[in-house]
């Protein structure tokens, strides 16, 4: 972990985010993978980390704004515990380490949460996404369960939002670190992407790197030859020459700061002149859209930057037609490119997506729009020194979106459908890296990973 202080200084700056009671953060709980005693790997809860930095389960934190101190309830193990897990440090020792001095057993939080209740007092709580964490927090507030989202405090949400989004130099460095581990599963996965193996036997090994590097994955693997689903977590089908293979990966280090990086590779290491076509097009998105990223800008002109690079090469290839900037302007990209062109990254993959994405990603200069493929830009508001963001454009033949915009005969004055009825046998590709919003623009994070088509084939070759 951090040392004690990083923790203490980040409950010291959300204290002025905020006005008065108190501040409760439930860390998660065990959940049961298929009966009680078997549970799916342990992850802590990001915010109860990124104040209360401890890494194991039944651990509350609480800072009370209004008498200036911070506590950490947790229960220490008895003698039946540590046959099981072995000795460890005491629920104060571990409290001290995160700079907190006040500990108590964990039934000691209801005590004072009843009293706080019953004095009036504010209770600044984050709405819960597990089952466990909701159910803790209907007992301990006494709300029932379906009311908890609503009367979750949006001064903490937006006070957590804001220290957690701007990144330090020793979680930008746990970043990089991770980005450095998914080079390795990346490049591992170019050189097994050849005719005939199965997408597990690849997805597997790289899998695997997470685990031997920190890990686990950031998130389920996305690895398959059928790239135009942009979230396959299939992995059952073998490899054959002509498929682009899209392969969206990243791992999470010990303090679970993640990477997030797509790369898409020709099945056997050659691209084909059609492939190599489509591929510049996404690159030179990408590389745009990277190369316009600066403190001040809002993320959805970004968004629409990548959207115009696509349409242009679309153009030039004849699968759209018309006008670019009109083309964007009515949303005619989104047949081919659906989806946002990134998101924050930190303790998540999608960082804080769970405080809501219209508290992360929009506020009241820009509004999320309601519109097909724009609707599904995660994040539109400005850049910030120090955001961690992903920039993943991608172009998709979706043939069931083909035929269902085809049938309508929906934006025909921009689309050649003739000539996209040839690419439903194509795919997808996709091109994400992690980049830092950083006084001169961006920087890519980590060592780069092979990206070009020179790159990727050199890379396959080896
Ligand atoms: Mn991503």
């Amino acid at each position: 972990m951090f040392p004690a202080k990083v923790y203490s200084e980040r409950r010291a700056k959300l204290r002025k985010e905020l006005s008065k009671g108190l501040v409760l953060f439930l860390g998660n709980q065990d959940s049961a993978f298929n009966y009680p005693a078997n549970t799916y790997s342990f992850r802590q809860d990001s915010s109860f980390l990124y104040f209360f930095g401890l890494d194991h389960p039944d651990l509350a934190g609480v800072i009370d704004l209004d008498n200036g101190t911070d506590h950490v309830f947790g229960n220490d193990l008895d003698i039946n515990d540590i046959i099981w897990m072995g000795k460890q440090p005491t629920i104060k020792e571990q409290a001290l380490n995160v700079g907190v001095d006040n500990t108590a057993p964990l039934k000691e939080l209801s005590v004072l949460i009843k009293d706080a209740l019953e004095k009036g007092r504010m209770i600044h709580f984050l709405p819960p996404y597990r089952g466990e964490t909701t159910l803790w927090l209907s007992d301990l507030l006494d709300l029932h369960h379906l009311k908890l989202r609503e009367h979750a405090s949006i001064e903490l949400i937006k006070g957590v939002i804001k220290l957690r989004m701007v990144k330090d130099d020793l979680e930008i460095d746990e970043i990089e670190k991770m980005i450095n581990v998914a080079w390795l599963m990346h490049t591992t996965a170019m050189k097994m992407a050849k005719p005939g193996v199965v997408e597990q036997e690849i997805a597997g090994v790289i899998e695997g790197i997470a685990l031997s590097h920190g890990g686990p994955v950031s998130f389920p693997v996305i690895l398959s030859i059928n790239g135009q689903t942009l979230h396959n977590h299939y992995h059952g089908n073998t490899l054959s020459e002509g498929r682009m293979l899209v392969i969206d990966a990243g791992c999470e280090s010990d303090l679970h700061y993640a990477s997030d990086i797509t790369r898409t590779v020709p099945v056997g290491g050659k691209f084909t002149q059609r492939q190599k076509e489509i591929y510049e097009v996404v690159l030179k998105a990408n590389l745009a859209a990277t190369g316009a990223v600066k403190i001040g800008v809002p993320f959805r002109e970004i968004h629409l930057l990548a959207a115009t690079e696509i349409v242009k090469g679309l153009k030039a290839l004849g699968l759209m037609k018309g006008d670019v900037k009109e083309a964007v302007n009515k949303g005619a990209h989104t047949l081919f490119f659906p989806h946002g062109l990134g998101h924050p990254m930190g303790l998540d993959v999608h960082d804080l997506e769970g405080l809501g994405e219209i508290f992360v990603g929009y506020d009241n200069e820009v509004i999320r729009s309601k519109e097909f493929g724009l609707a599904f830009l995660r994040f539109g508001r400005k850049l910030q020194k120090n955001f961690v963001m992903t920039i993943e454009p991608g172009i998709y033949f979706i043939p069931e979106l083909i035929d269902s915009w085809k049938n309508e005969n929906k934006m025909a004055e921009f689309i050649n459908y003739d000539k996209v009825e040839t690419y439903k046998d194509f795919g997808g590709i996709r091109i994400e890296d992690d980049i830092l919003v950083t006084d001169n623009g961006a920087r890519v994070l980590g060592k780069p990973i092979p990206k070009t088509v020179e790159e990727v084939e050199k890379t396959m070759k080896s």
